[in-house]
């Protein structure tokens, strides 16, 4: 149901997050490389084909010149969400201005920049799919529930 895509087998370190908290809620998805200049036909036949193949959703996470989720979203009727992967010569900033600044017409919704990002783009991937699906909107409201849980009252000495 959700397509979990990213620029190179180096993002995985950061994108495995939100394929953790995706399988943490019991929602199906796949990840996949797909590059948007080193593979651009690649990048085009997933974009195209993602709806046809049942996705709801995609994540694309990328660094540096990061076309990926912009270019995926000009492919698909799919909401697409951006994550921000960290590059080694700007710290990521580069990657989160070149996904956040879309042209009107063609929107992705960016996340924060590294795990913080795959994470949220996981939750907000599940909180789109839990409008249709009580059992998951359970789950999430759980998921939550046992995160607030886990917070202390008072710092530790
Ligand atoms: C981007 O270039 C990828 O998304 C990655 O974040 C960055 C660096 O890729 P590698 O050189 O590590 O493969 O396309």
């Amino acid at each position: 149901m959700v397509g979990i895509i990213m620029g190179s087998q180096s993002d995985w370190e950061t994108m495995r997050h939100a394929a953790e908290t995706l399988a943490a809620l019991g929602v199906a998805h796949e990840t996949r490389i797909v590059s948007a200049h080193r593979t651009p036909r690649r990048l085009v036949d997933y974009a195209e084909s993602a709806v046809a193949r049942g996705l709801r959703v995609v994540i694309a996470g990328a660094g540096g010149a990061a076309h990926l989720p912009g270019m995926v979203a000009s492919m698909t009727r799919l909401p697409v969400l951006g994550v921000p992967v960290p590059s080694a010569a700007l710290g990521g900033m580069d990657s989160l201005l070149s996904i956040v600044q879309m042209p009107a017409g063609i929107p992705v919704g960016t996340l924060a920049i590294g795990r913080a990002g795959a994470v949220n783009a996981a939750l907000l991937a599940a909180a789109m799919l839990a409008t249709t699906d009580d059992a998951l909107a359970t789950r999430l409201e759980a998921w939550r529930a046992a995160q607030s849980e886990r917070v202390a009252a008072e710092p530790a000495a």
